[in-house]
């Protein structure tokens, strides 16, 4: 059976990064892609940032390889979430061999809470002068991501995971996630610490051997995941996948990049290496693999993009890639 993979590109430096990816995907399966629009552009084209045939498409396919949306991203990605009933948000935060990173000893793996939190509330303007938001958190979502927690650090043989949150201070909601997901691990026999999620902000900095797996909730593992691309040497380095009960979807963490959008020197490694968990997650263990591989090779003593300190292109890299793919 051919699987079918949804692209879409969205908008900036998704529209290089995505269909770099798809040459690195067509190395090495034959898959049928279909390609959808979604973003700022089409959005200025009909008046939708995530036309219905995107949505069902990506509520379909078997998994989604999904670049970046810019203004209307609120209006993409979390529809687009919501459409592979994605729970969960994985990403990986490591230094590869060879990259310049601030912190060079990182391998993280940050499991963000992916349909709550303050994404899931409600913006109101109250007044000239108040706005407010609502927070959503429930025990079930927070179940069900402990329960893929545990799953995760069990199958990869991980001591335990690490429990990001703020129930000092939010102690209905936070509290709520906390008690949640520490109750799971607790019956499961998987091991927590607990860590507030601003002292995590330092403690990662001064030593990121300090974590492995963390699970935060939803904005917190967005924030918290972009910091740790700050020490490994950037967010053109970090692949993220959004797991469903029957359907994924694939994205780099990074955005539009609008200050380099169109120049062709945007980094394809977090999309490519997004691919490579596309490939592991439809059970293209040995191609994923060879994937990871190549792009490590590559970052090791390959061409590397200005944001690595390079001159070479998307495509320069996108074909080092393609050539070191065994
Ligand atoms: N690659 C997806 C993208 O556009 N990321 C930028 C962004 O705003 N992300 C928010 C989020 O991941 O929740």
């Amino acid at each position: 059976m051919t699987e079918e993979i949804v692209v879409i590109p969205g908008d900036g430096i998704g529209r290089e990064v995505v269909p770099a990816a798809v040459s690195v995907l067509e190395a090495v399966g034959d898959f049928e892609f279909v390609e959808a629009d979604a973003g700022d552009a089409v959005e200025a084209e009909t008046g939708e940032a995530l036309p219905a045939e995107t949505y069902e498409l990506a509520a379909s396919a078997d998994a989604t390889l999904f670049g970046a949306a810019g203004e209307t991203a609120a209006d993409v990605i979390l529809p687009l979430r919501t459409a592979v009933d994605s729970f969960v948000n994985v990403r990986p935060a490591k230094a590869y061999p060879g990259v310049d990173a601030l912190r060079p000893e990182t391998d993280l793996v940050f499991l963000r809470e992916n349909t709550e939190g303050v994404y899931a509330g409600h913006e109101d303007r109250l007044s000239e002068d108040l706005s407010t938001l609502t927070r959503v958190v429930t025990t079930s979502a927070s179940e069900r991501l402990a329960e893929f927690a545990c799953d995760y650090v069990e199958d990869r043989a991980y001591d335990g995971f690490s429990v990001a949150h703020k129930a000092n201070v939010m102690r209905e909601t936070d509290g709520r996630f906390r008690d949640a997901v520490v109750s799971v691990a607790d019956d499961r026999g998987v091991e927590t610490d607990e860590v507030l999620m601003d002292a995590f902000a330092t403690r990662v900095c001064l030593d990121p051997t300090q974590f492995d797996v963390v699970v935060c909730p939803n904005l917190a593992g967005d924030v918290l995941s972009d910091l740790a691309a700050g020490l490994v040497g950037g967010l053109g380095l970090l692949p993220s996948a959004n797991i469903g009960p029957d359907r994924a979807l694939f994205e780099p963490v990074h955005g539009t990049a609008p200050d380099i959008a169109g120049e062709g020197v945007a980094n394809p490694s977090a999309t490519i290496v997004s691919a490579a968990m596309l490939l592991e997650y439809l059970g293209y263990d040995d191609e994923g693999r060879a994937v990871r591989d190549a792009v490590e090779s590559v970052l090791a003593d390959g061409p590397r993009t200005p944001d690595l300190g390079g001159d070479a292109s998307t495509e320069d890299v996108t074909h080092a890639v393609l050539e070191r793919l065994d």
